[in-house]
Formats: C-alpha cells, structure tokens, sequence
C-alpha cells in the first residue's frame, strides 16, 4: 500500500489535517509505522465527536486514537481513547488527534460530528466522563415531572421508585429534544436487580408490581439525542 496524499506531512501536529464536522475523510496507515494527525477547530458551547471506522477487522482490532488538547506534542489522552470520542471544549480553540495502529495497516475513516452542548444535570457525577455514575439518584415522587439531561450520546440515567405490590405504574418521558427513549425498570429490593419491564424507542412504559420494595428505572435516549427531558410516574 502507498502513502496517500496527506502524506507524510500528517505524520507530525504542524501538518495536521483539519476535520470538518459533517465530511469524513478516508485515509491510510500504510505502514505500520505510520501516524496520523488530524485538528479540531471548534466553537464554543459546542460538542464534539470523533468517530475511526474501518471495514478491515485486522485494523479495526489494531487503530488507536490519541488526543492532544492543546497542540503542545504532549500526551495528554493517549492511546485507547474511546471511540468514539466525545469532547466539550471548555472555550473554542483547537484540538488534536493522532491515529495509528498496533501494527495493521489499511484504510479507515475519520469523522467528526459537532452538537449543541448540554449541560449536565444536578444528579450526575462531575467526576464521570462517561454518564454512568450518578452521585444521587434522584426518588420519584408519583405525579411529579423530574427534569433532568442528557449531556451525551450515551448518558443512562437512573431514578428510584417506591413501589406497591399489585399496583401499576406508568412511566412518561417528555422532550423537545429527545424523540425515542430507552426505559428499563429493576427491582432491586432484594438481592441480584430482577428486570420488571423494558422498551426501547418509545416514550412511555407501564408495568405492575408484583413486589412492594424499591424499584430503579433507567432511561437513555434510544437515538443519541441530547438535551432536556422530563420523567413522571403516574399510577391509576
Ligand atoms: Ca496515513
Ligand atoms: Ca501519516
Ligand atoms: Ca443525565
């Protein structure tokens, strides 16, 4: 395989390829000492993320993507960065990615995909990165909206519900921004959580207890959506 046509000034930061959100770039490793670098140039209350995707499984098992957030050469996201990789620049600017691969070479594309940014809610974790560790779970209080986000793609968020045995509940999520949800409830009151009911692309779920006890529900956007939504519980 020979050298594209970025190369080799890619191969170090100043020849850096800019990425436009919206327009993937197809490139090579064609060596197995070949580097890629690519910029970032983003706006501020922005959201970004850089997806690899290569049709060779070889290359797939071996591409690596590392960030470098100022453009200094150091290493501050290095190697086995997630992929794909979400980013919200604290104030515009510029950021840096470099690809390689642990030895297999081959094509793959890059692209990066720009949104709004959404602020975390009040439950999450500040020191989570990916959405899955909330400090407080907030209880659900029958009849009352809980308004909470999502501030990436994947951002399962969790409630506590008192529940009833023999009573049903419905679960009703509203958005503007999100159209299709995921809805999990567990019963967590005794031992290993026990799934009561489960959906997914759809904006309410119902179910009826068969124990009294504390049940969680999870809710995530079933297509990537983020922003604001509000979660009721209703029971008849
Ligand atoms: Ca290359
Ligand atoms: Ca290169
Ligand atoms: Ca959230």
């Amino acid at each position: 395989m020979g050298p594209d046509s970025w190369e080799p000034a890619d191969n170090d930061i100043s020849g850096a390829t800019a990425l436009v959100p919206g327009t993937p770039q197809t490139h090579t490793l064609h060596d197995s000492s070949d580097v890629d670098w690519f910029v970032v140039n983003t706006t501020a209350g922005k959201a970004y993320q850089v997806s690899l995707s290569t049709s060779d499984p070889a290359l797939e098992a071996d591409l690596s993507m590392s960030i470098d957030y100022e453009g200094d050469g150091s290493d501050d996201d290095w190697g086995n960065v997630e992929n794909p990789f979400f980013y919200v620049p604290e104030a515009g600017g510029s950021f840096y990615v470099r690809v390689e691969s642990y030895g297999a070479v081959g094509a793959y594309t890059i692209e990066v995909t720009e949104y709004d940014a959404v602020s975390p809610d009040e439950y999450e974790d500040p020191e989570s990165t990916d959405g899955t560790d909330s400090a407080n779970v907030p209880t659900v209080t029958l009849g009352m909206p809980v308004e909470r986000t999502f501030h990436l793609p994947e951002d399962p968020d969790m409630f506590v519900l008192n529940v009833t045995a023999g009573t049903s509940y419905t679960i009703t999520l509203s958005s503007a921004d999100i159209s299709a949800f995921v809805i999990m409830v567990l019963n967590v009151s005794t031992g290993e959580p026990q799934l009561v009911a489960y959906d997914e692309g759809v904006t309410f779920l119902s179910f009826t207890a068969t124990v009294t006890g504390i049940h969680v529900i999870a809710v995530q956007s079933s297509t990537g959506e983020m922003g604001i939504y509000q979660l009721t519980v209703t029971s008849p």
